[in-house]
């Protein structure tokens, strides 16, 4: 599996980001961008559900077992990466909507979105790459003190811009 996927930031990865294709990469680097903000160690790479459908599965199966704890997935079109790797792991799946040229990622949403009744996906907006990765990082840091105390000052950094933003109005 390991020789699908590059490694990012300090230790282990705990998060998996995948898509199902390079150019799914524009929108799925936030993903990345949020996970090196709050020092979360993660993997990259291109794992087609339907180009490279037995190597999709194996990397679903085995990811647990290779340390990772949350996936995140985005894919568009006709887009059943997320969904796919949920129904071979037991970990949370993410899923981002990625918006192709056509319907405006209203077919990647509904694909990914529309999972049936015990396979769950938690699905960010179309294109929500950037919330995805705060998602895992909330995720992990469940069980993970000083990732959710990084997360507690991520939220402070939020409110004290938009504070900024409103003050500046009233000037
Ligand atoms: C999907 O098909 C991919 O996730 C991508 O969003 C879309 C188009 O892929 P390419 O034809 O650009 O490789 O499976």
């Amino acid at each position: 599996m390991s020789e699908l996927v590059t490694r990012r930031g300090q230790g282990e990865p705990r998060v998996g980001i995948v898509m199902g294709s390079d150019s799914d990469w524009s929108v799925m680097s936030a993903v990345g961008e949020a996970l090196d903000e709050l020092a979360v160690a993660h993997e990259v790479g291109v794992v087609s559900a339907h180009r490279m459908p037995q190597a999709m599965l194996d990397y679903g199966a085995s990811a647990a077992e290779r340390g990772l704890r949350v996936l995140v997935a985005g894919a568009g079109g006709a887009a059943h990466l997320p969904g796919m790797l949920a129904s071979v792991t037991s970990l949370p799946v993410i899923g981002v909507p990625v918006p192709l040229k056509y319907l405006d990622g209203m077919d990647s949403l509904l694909s990914i979105v529309q999972m049936p009744a015990g396979v769950p996906v938690a699905t960010v907006s179309v294109g929500g790459a950037r919330n995805a990765g705060l998602l895992a990082a909330r995720i992990l840091g469940a069980a993970d003190d000083e990732l959710r105390a990084r997360m507690d000052t991520f939220r402070a950094e939020l409110e004290a811009t938009a504070r900024a933003k409103g003050e500046a109005l009233q000037r």
